[in-house]
């Protein structure tokens, strides 16, 4: 725990919640709950900040980036005040009108013209991983829906399509849990997290580098960018990093967490199994269900009121994406996992300008595996109850061994 250094505003509801904490992270649905019926901006002693949990307040500030900026961080820490613990994303960390260059390149490469090009190839692979699933459960094997997966399948094809090769791929998973856990406090997860990462962060950045990357991948085509003079080359390899630090730990979370959902609620599988024409709602159901990405932060770029409260410059305020998606002011039966629900507005990829640029190629993903599993599988069943990772940021799971019931 951290003990509050700031004195709490006069007129803020309070609420004495850790959102960094074991419990917390295990269940936060409850705790979750609490924050919003507070109001929709709280004070939060734990770590003298604000917090928006309802879906109007998390809204208000995703789309208000002028005043609430993202250069100043997107986690706890304020890097007006201290250091960054690694150089800033030029998109995340970054705030218009250098982030609005950064952001056409990487949009115009994740585009929906993209999906088109890779979604044959993302659909094979996804057919053929679950076949390959089938064949050595089969032969005796446990299938662990999390490594075998979660993790195998974006670990696969995203790699694949940025351009980096097979060797070492593993570390975008320790790399991921790093740069997402930091955007917590400075915990005994972040220090973990960040001994792990030790020995990676320097094939992280050697895989930025273009004579590392394929010909045909999107690491090259932000090198090509670089080429037409639209950033330079020093920029080249941070937005690469980008696309290396974003694009899997989320997906691999996106996944298994869809995955826990429907083994978790057969009734909602049966009716995917039926359709697959469902897969893309269900996978979209599950990111508002368990959203991957729990919270991100903003900092106040001046005095400013939020619906009623007065939040003073340089302030951080924490946003619960998480809990905006499960609103009961926002969604009927907000608790209720239901693939047949259409949860357009829902936060999971943020919202505003910096709302994810690669949703397209996440959700192709989501789709691409839930399809596949629907057509060769009638049923998820549990072996064991899941275990989680516990993360400052991600809904991750650490392992999920799962009978894949063929048709
Ligand atoms: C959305 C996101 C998460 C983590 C890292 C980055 C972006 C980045 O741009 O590095």
């Amino acid at each position: 725990m951290t003990t509050a250094t700031v004195e709490a505003p006069a007129g803020v509801p309070v609420v004495d919640i850790d959102p960094f904490d074991s419990n917390f992270l295990t269940s936060p649905y409850e705790d979750h709950k609490r924050l919003r019926d507070a109001g929709p901006v709280v004070w939060m002693p734990a770590y003298g900040i604000y917090g928006a949990a309802q879906h109007v307040s998390v809204h208000a500030v995703l789309n208000d980036h002028a005043t609430f900026i993202s250069g100043a961080g997107v986690g706890l820490a304020n890097f007006n005040k201290e250091e960054p613990f690694r150089p800033k994303s030029l998109i995340l960390e970054a705030d218009p009108p250098s982030h609005t260059k950064a952001r056409a390149i990487l949009a115009r490469i994740l585009s929906p013209k993209t999906v088109m090009q890779i979604r044959a190839r993302f659909t094979a692979e996804a057919e053929s991983l679950v076949e390959q699933l089938l064949e050595r459960q089969a032969a005796g094997e446990t299938i662990d829906a999390v490594k075998h997966i979660g993790e195998a399948y974006p670990l696969k094809v995203f790699p694949d399509a940025v351009g980096v090769g097979n060797e070492g791929r593993e570390n975008l998973l320790l790399y991921g849990d790093m740069i997402f856990n930091a955007f917590g406090p400075r915990n005994e997860r972040l220090r973990k997290a960040a001994e792990r990462v030790e020995p990676v962060t320097a094939w992280i950045m050697a895989h930025c580098a273009r004579e590392n990357l394929s010909k045909d991948g999107f690491g090259e085509q932000i090198w090509r960018a670089a080429d037409a003079g639209e950033i330079s080359p020093a920029e080249a390899p941070m937005l690469v990093r980008s696309f290396l630090s974003a694009g899997v730990d989320t997906t691999v979370n996106g996944i298994g967490n869809a995955l826990l959902c429907l083994a978790r609620h057969p009734d909602q599988y049966d009716q995917l199994h039926a359709d697959h024409s469902l897969a893309r709602p269900a996978f979209e159901e599950s990111l508002r269900f368990e959203s991957t990405v729990q919270t991100f932060f903003r900092t106040a770029s001046r005095d400013t009121e939020l619906m009623g409260v007065l939040i003073p410059q340089d302030s951080k305020i924490v946003t619960f994406l998480a809990a905006a998606n499960r609103d009961e002011r926002q969604w009927p039966n907000a608790d209720k996992y239901d693939i047949q629900r259409r949860p357009a507005g829902h936060m999971a990829f943020g919202s505003g300008i910096h709302g994810c640029v690669g949703q397209v190629v996440a959700r192709l993903e989501g789709e691409v595996v839930l399809t596949a599993l629907a057509k060769r599988v009638k049923r998820i069943e549990l072996l064991e109850e899941p275990k989680r990772r516990l993360n400052n940021t991600l809904r991750a799971l650490a392992s999920m061994p799962v009978r894949l019931v063929p048709v």
